[in-house]
């Protein structure tokens, strides 16, 4: 099965062997490697070439050659190569989805689902490609006009993390390209493979359509290769997802240059299930946004602050509910849940365990690892939920596993104060029927998040929206909505068609 869907995504296997890269030239070289495991069965997948420091330097050469051409293109135009990478994942979403199931671990409703935000954010970004505006401004000087406009940036520098590891970059990509730029894409070391099955299917609808390839590149390797990137001022745009710890290192080597930036980094979000909610919606938004992508998400649902006069009954509820999941091979679509991605993620969820008792949690549902059934590899968890006090250490900490922390509140400001208690601010959700909770949530006193939905989970938010969040979340904003606009150079420009030469501010300046 995996030979068919290399095949389709066009991922080439050497010498017979495993070694696969976007390279050629690895037969006459001894080339440094990582390799991709699938967190499924431990099972590795592929070696992957590693970009060297001479490559990297070759890319973005031919990437600052190919702004030139690519900055030319009309933006419909441009619009029209990224409408025919949407046709192709289209085409090819049940291969790509299973990739993204086998490398990463998610399951096979999600890796597809993956794939269709990829696909949305080509229509997005299609429609955008007519849709590039300006503005026109009042001058102060008579016979004066003013105008903006916006002009790619040149190159962006995109950072992905494994937990979606081809959505974000195309969240990125799709946009900057049609604004005019060019991309340089550094995957995760842990999904690599999703990586080149992406720029493959790029690169063959570039060739069809005689594009300079070199528009968007992929660079594989550890974060060595990835400082190459964030310290070159040739890199004009560095929009990052990952760690808030990583995202602080990232921000100090671009900022160091007065590099542009984005960053998207962790989440602690929380649900207020108020005592109006409807109960059937808090529990299905509250499971799936636990335990979605085995809790790797950056909008994962990690709180539920619960009103004390439902809280047993839903904590019952949600107890049943979990009985109900089904852990395993995530390409099984029986499983709601696969793997963690990895052992060092199956480590910080043990030790999370080990701080949530020490820190006087109780486990409504139990946490730890499978010893009752046989999994095929050691990276499967089980989902828990704990009972702790909102002002435990780990609370607020975002550990990436399906650990849920169940709060109890009694005032409407005390849900509200337990939610904007954490460092991190991408999402958040209220559970209410009650239209002034819904209505303060979403007002400048509420939810102090990027993200603030209503009767709807914390996480599996839209395209069209911008996407991001405050705080240690990091600031920026990717996707929809006007994300577009950061990946531009906004030019104010005023224009003088009259014969005098009148100043602005009423200085006159006579000689
Ligand atoms: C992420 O976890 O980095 O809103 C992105 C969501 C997805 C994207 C998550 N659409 O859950």
């Amino acid at each position: 099965m995996t030979k068919n869907i290399f095949e389709a995504l066009g991922i080439r296997e050497k010498n017979g062997g495993t070694i696969i890269g976007l390279r050629e030239s690895f037969d006459n070289k001894k080339i440094k490697e990582i390799s991709s495991f699938s967190p499924a069965n431990n099972r590795k997948l592929a070696d992957v070439t590693i970009t060297s420091r001479e490559e990297f330097n070759q890319t973005i050469f031919e990437a600052r050659k190919a702004f030139k051409e690519w900055r030319k293109v009309p933006p419909p135009q441009r619009g029209d190569i990224i409408r025919q990478y949407g046709d192709i994942l289209r085409k090819h979403k049940s291969e790509l989805g299973q990739l993204v199931s086998r490398e990463m671990g998610k399951s096979l409703q999600e890796g597809k689902g993956e794939v269709q935000e990829m696909i949305d954010i080509c229509d997005y970004a299609v429609g955008l490609s007519r849709q590039l505006y300006g503005k026109t401004i009042a001058s102060e000087r008579p016979n004066h006009h003013m105008l903006e406009r916006w002009h790619p940036l040149g190159i962006v520098g995109i950072i992905s993390a494994f937990n979606f590891p081809v959505a974000v970059w195309s969240w990125n990509a799709m946009i900057a390209l049609v604004c005019g730029n060019v991309c340089v894409w550094k995957p995760s070391e842990k999904t690599p493979l999703c990586a080149i099955a992406c720029q493959n299917l790029l690169v063959r609808i570039l060739r069809e359509n005689g594009i300079n390839t070199a528009i968007s590149s992929v660079i594989n390797g550890d974060r060595t290769v990835g400082n190459w990137m964030t310290s070159d001022p040739a890199v004009n745009l560095v929009s990052a997802t990952g760690s808030i710890r990583m995202g602080r290192e990232v921000a100090v080597e671009v900022g160091k240059r007065l590099g542009k930036l984005i960053l998207e980094l962790g989440g602690n979000n929380a649900m207020i299930i108020s005592p109006q909610a409807n109960m059937d919606l808090a529990l299905n938004a509250s499971v799936f946004g636990a335990i979605g992508t085995a809790g790797q998400r950056c909008t994962s649902t990690r709180r539920l602050i619960i009103h004390d006069s439902i809280y047993d009954d839903f904590v019952d509820k949600l107890k049943n509910a979990y009985k109900q999941i089904n852990v395993g091979d995530p390409l099984d679509e029986d499983n709601h849940m696969g793997p963690l991605i990895d052992q060092d993620a199956v480590d910080n969820y043990l030790s999370a365990l080990n701080q949530i008792r020490k820190e006087g949690g109780k486990f409504i549902v139990e946490g730890g690892l499978y010893t009752e059934k046989k999994l095929e590899s050691n990276f499967y968890v089980k989902p828990c939920v704990a009972e702790i006090s909102p002002d435990a250490n780990i609370v607020r900490e975002e550990t990436f596993a399906p650990i849920l922390y169940v709060l109890r509140y009694n005032t409407f400001e005390e849900a509200l104060t337990i939610q904007n208690s954490t460092s991190q601010g991408l999402s958040s959700s209220i559970i209410t029927e009650n239209v002034r909770e819904a209505e303060y949530f979403i007002s400048s006193e509420g939810s102090d998040c990027g993200i603030a939905n209503v009767n709807i989970g914390t996480s599996g938010a839209e395209i069209g929206g911008a996407f991001g969040g405050e705080k240690d979340t990091g600031g920026g904003r990717e996707s929809g909505s006007d994300a577009w606009k950061v990946y531009m150079r906004r030019q104010t420009i005023t224009i003088n068609f009259g014969s005098d030469i009148p100043l602005a501010q009423g200085i006159s300046f006579d000689f």
